[in-house]
């Protein structure tokens, strides 16, 4: 099939239309520096993807620190990660979004194709709102709309339910394992935004969404 046969077209947010992985990662590094350890990029890529409570699990146990804390120290470091993360991303500016974006996007509503943001961040709302692209979505399911984390798949199936489109029509693009994971599980078709030695299980594999630009491309 075709891309511009499906009826939905979910989008992750951080690592496909927006690079907001690097101010997450500035942010869980200076938690991770006052705790006396380094984070390093290869350790950031783990959290890609993943919800702020876990990611947080992931970084004290790199720092040999997961049974250092009660659940109310763990609560204060998320929200004083949470509080520099919105502080980096408070000058995001709309020459943030990743190339392709805009094109892609405005292909897609030319076209009648439905199209949706799926992502684990509390934050997606002030991040597309400063990117100026709120109204290219017909919805947005992020992290508060969820109890369930990616790899589960209920951010990718809410979408499609409140659109009342079947999963089987609805493809996602993610840049994060665990995205791929939730896609597939909720019975839809995984395009991977990065490489198959990184994610595995994909349909297909494109560098960025610039790929998709007046290009059509066959289904296995
Ligand atoms: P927040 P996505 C994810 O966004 C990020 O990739 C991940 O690193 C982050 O921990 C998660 O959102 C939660 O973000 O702390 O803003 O709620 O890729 O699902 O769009
Ligand atoms: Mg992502």
């Amino acid at each position: 099939m075709d891309i511009y046969g499906f009826e939905l077209i979910i989008f992750d947010l951080d690592g496909v239309i927006v690079d907001t992985a690097k101010y997450h990662y500035l942010a869980w590094k200076e938690l991770a520096d006052k705790l006396g350890f380094s984070l390093t990029l290869e350790h950031n890529e783990r959290l890609k993807g993943i919800s702020r409570t876990r990611s947080l699990e992931i970084i004290l146990e790199i720092g040999g620190l997961a049974d250092a804390f009660t659940p109310e120290q763990k609560e204060e470091m998320a929200t004083a990660k949470n509080t520099r993360y919105m502080e980096y991303i408070h000058n995001l500016k709309e020459d943030e979004l990743l190339p392709g974006t805009k094109e892609f996007l405005t292909e897609l509503k030319s076209r009648g194709i439905k199209t949706a943001i799926g992502s684990a961040s509390k934050n997606a709302l002030p991040i597309l709102d400063k990117l100026d692209v709120i109204h290219f979505f017909d919805v947005i399911i992020d992290g508060n709309a969820t109890d369930k984390a990616k790899p589960h798949p209920e951010v990718f199936l809410l979408a499609a339910e409140k659109l009342g489109i079947p999963p089987e029509n609805c493809a996602v693009f993610e840049d994060a394992q665990a995205g791929i994971e939730a896609a597939l599980a909720a019975g839809m078709t995984a395009i991977a935004v990065g490489s198959p030695e990184n994610l595995k299980g994909a349909s297909m594999y494109v560098a960025g969404l610039d790929h998709f630009q007046r290009v059509s491309w066959n289904m296995p």
